[in-house]
């Protein structure tokens, strides 16, 4: 930026603005372009999820926002019911402040208590880096984590068949009072 003729004319100060306008277009196009094409992770943006809901049987992909309740080990939302074999955008918005209010949600393909507390426990020695995520076949689907003030999101097509489908928070200390339910219908 030129900043000793910014101010100089109106018109130097909008061709400025329009030069820092255009720069913050492009950077935002950029971040974008990056954050649809830099992850290999389940996730799929807006738009292939269109085409890819225009391809099957499908009208629509259904979206669900979750946020958890203020700083609570609480998820604001503890029961979603969905159709069976439906594609769905789960969106988690950590609307938390504190930095030990981390989320996430990770589905499991059961409503059992068992599979619950050896996936929280697996989750603390999965560890950080692998973001308290552990590989259990039990594991429908989840989330990233999602630090405090960040929101992530999974699509994924729910079971085929009906039941009830637990969702817990695998941050450290969180699963055992941050849960939901998932019910397929
Ligand atoms: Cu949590």
């Amino acid at each position: 930026m030129v900043e000793r003729s910014f101010y100089n004319t109106h018109s130097q100060y909008f061709d400025s603005m329009k030069q820092y306008l255009n720069a913050v277009l492009m950077v935002a196009v950029m971040v974008t372009f990056l954050a649809c094409g830099g992850q290999n992770t389940p996730e799929t943006d807006t738009l292939s999820s269109e085409e890819e809901s225009q391809a099957s049987s499908s009208s629509n992909v259904v979206e669900i926002t979750i946020r958890p309740v203020g700083n609570e080990m609480k998820y604001g939302v503890e029961s979603i019911t969905v159709d069976a074999a439906t594609d769905i955008t789960l969106i988690l918005e950590n609307i938390a402040t504190s930095p030990v209010m981390s989320h996430n949600v990770v589905i499991l393909k059961s409503n059992n208590d068992d599979d619950v507390n050896r996936i929280g426990f697996a989750a603390i020695a999965a560890g950080e880096a692998n973001g308290y995520l552990p590989e259990d076949d039990a594991i429908l689907t989840a989330t990233p984590m999602a630090k405090p003030g960040e929101t992530v999101r999974v699509s994924f097509t729910t079971p085929s068949e009906p039941g009830v489908y637990r969702f817990i928070c695998t941050y450290p200390g969180h699963y055992a009072l941050m849960q939901g339910e998932l019910i397929v219908i």
